[in-house]
C-alpha cells in the first residue's frame, strides 16, 4: 500500500525528512506525524510554533494543539497551554480518553502534569525582544497573522491505511490571553477518515473557523473529487463568501491527501510553502500561490530553503 506526508510552512521540512523514514518502514502515520511536528515545536527558530513560538499580548506563550486519528475518529486537542515542550504529545495522548478530549488553559496543565509531560519554559529570548518592540503598537483593529510564520499541520497516510492529521501553533502573535484559532478545532483545522482522506489548514483562524474547511475537503474527496480540486474548490469558496459578506478575507491556506496517496493544496495568498514527501517523492518544499481564483505552485530552490523558516 502506499503512503505519504504532507505538511504546511517550509518549517516542516526536517521533520518530514525524519518521518518520511519512519513511513517507509511501514510505521504509523500516528508515530511519522508527531515526529515531524515534535521537531517543529522544538525548533527555537520556528516562531509560531512551540519552543520559540511568539506570545500573546501579556508576553506568555499560549499553544493550541491537536490530532487525530482517521481509523477510528479519536480526537485529542489541547488549546491555550502553557510551559509544556510538546502540546502535540498531549494532543495525542487526549485521543485514548474516552471524555474530555479538549482540554483547554490550566485544565489541560494539570492533565499534561499528571501524565508526566515535560515542563518547559517557551518563551525564547528573541521572542521576548519581538514582543517588547510591538507591545505599543497594539490597536485591536489591526490585529493580524505574524507575517509568514503559521501553524503547522501535517496530515499523512501510512503503509496499513491509517490516515491522520495533526496541529500545532501559537496562534497569533500579540493574541489576547485565552484567544483559540482554528488549529485545534476539528473539521475546523484538521480532519481525519482513513476510509477518505485527512486535510489541515494554516492563516487567520478568525476566519478559517467560519466554516468547518477541513472537514469540507474530506467531504468533497469522498464525493469523488481529486485532493487537488477538493481544496481548491473548498478555499475558493470560503474566500468568495468572505469577500462577499465581509469585504475581504484573511490568509487562509490548506494541505490534503486522500487514502491513496494523491495530495492537493490550496492557498488565498501569494506565497504559501509546503512540504510533500510520498513513495515517488522525496521530501520536497514547494511554494504555492493564487492567481484569479487558481492555486499553483513551483518547487522551492535550495536556495529560498536556506533563507527562509516560512
Ligand atoms: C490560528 N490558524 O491560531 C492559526 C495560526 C495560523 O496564521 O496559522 N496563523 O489562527
Amino acid at each position: 500500500m502506499s503512503w505519504g506526508i504532507i505538511g504546511t510552512w517550509r518549517m516542516a521540512l526536517e521533520g518530514i525528512e525524519e518521518a518520511e523514514g519512519l513511513l517507509k518502514n511501514g510505521e504509523s502515520s500516528i508515530d511519522a506525524i508527531e515526529l515531524a511536528i515534535k521537531m517543529v515545536e522544538d525548533h527555537p527558530e520556528y516562531r509560531s510554533v512551540g519552543y520559540g513560538g511568539l506570545p500573546n499580548q501579556d508576553c506568555e506563550v499560549e499553544l493550541d494543539a491537536a490530532f487525530m486519528d482517521g481509523d477510528n475518529l479519536s480526537i485529542g486537542a489541547v488549546g491555550g497551554i502553557k510551559d509544556f515542550k510538546n502540546p502535540i504529545s498531549i494532543a495525542r495522548k487526549l485521543m485514548d480518553e474516552k471524555y474530555n478530549i479538549f482540554l483547554v488553559g490550566k485544565g489541560a496543565e494539570k492533565y499534561a502534569h499528571n501524565m508526566g509531560f515535560e515542563r518547559m519554559n517557551m518563551l525564547t529570548d528573541y521572542s521576548k525582544k519581538e514582543w517588547e518592540k510591538k507591545k505599543n503598537e497594539i490597536k485591536l483593529d489591526k490585529l493580524k497573522a505574524y507575517d509568514g510564520h503559521d501553524t503547522v499541520g501535517v496530515v499523512g497516510l501510512d503503509k496499513n491505511g491509517k490516515m491522520a492529521a495533526a496541529t500545532s501553533t501559537s496562534g497569533l502573535f500579540m493574541k489576547k490571553p485565552g484567544r483559540i484559532g482554528d488549529s485545534p478545532l476539528s473539521g475546523s483545522g484538521f480532519y481525519a477518515d482513513s476510509e477518505i482522506g485527512a486535510a489541515s489548514a494554516t492563516g487567520v483562524g478568525e476566519d478559517i473557523m467560519k466554516v468547518c474547511i477541513s472537514y469540507e475537503i474530506v467531504r468533497l474527496m469522498e464525493e469523488g473529487l481529486h485532493p487537488k480540486d477538493a481544496a481548491e474548490k473548498a478555499v475558493n469558496k470560503l474566500n468568495k463568501k468572505l469577500i462577499s459578506k465581509r469585504g475581504k478575507a484573511k490568509d487562509i491556506s490548506v494541505v490534503c491527501m486522500n487514502n491513496k496517496g494523491q495530495w492537493g493544496v490550496a492557498t488565498n495568498i501569494n506565497k504559501f510553502s509546503f512540504v510533500v514527501a510520498t513513495e515517488t517523492e522525496k521530501p520536497t518544499v514547494y511554494i504555492a500561490s493564487f492567481n484569479e481564483g487558481k492555486t499553483t505552485y513551483v518547487k522551492a530552490t535550495q536556495e529560498w530553503i536556506d533563507t527562509h523558516t516560512e
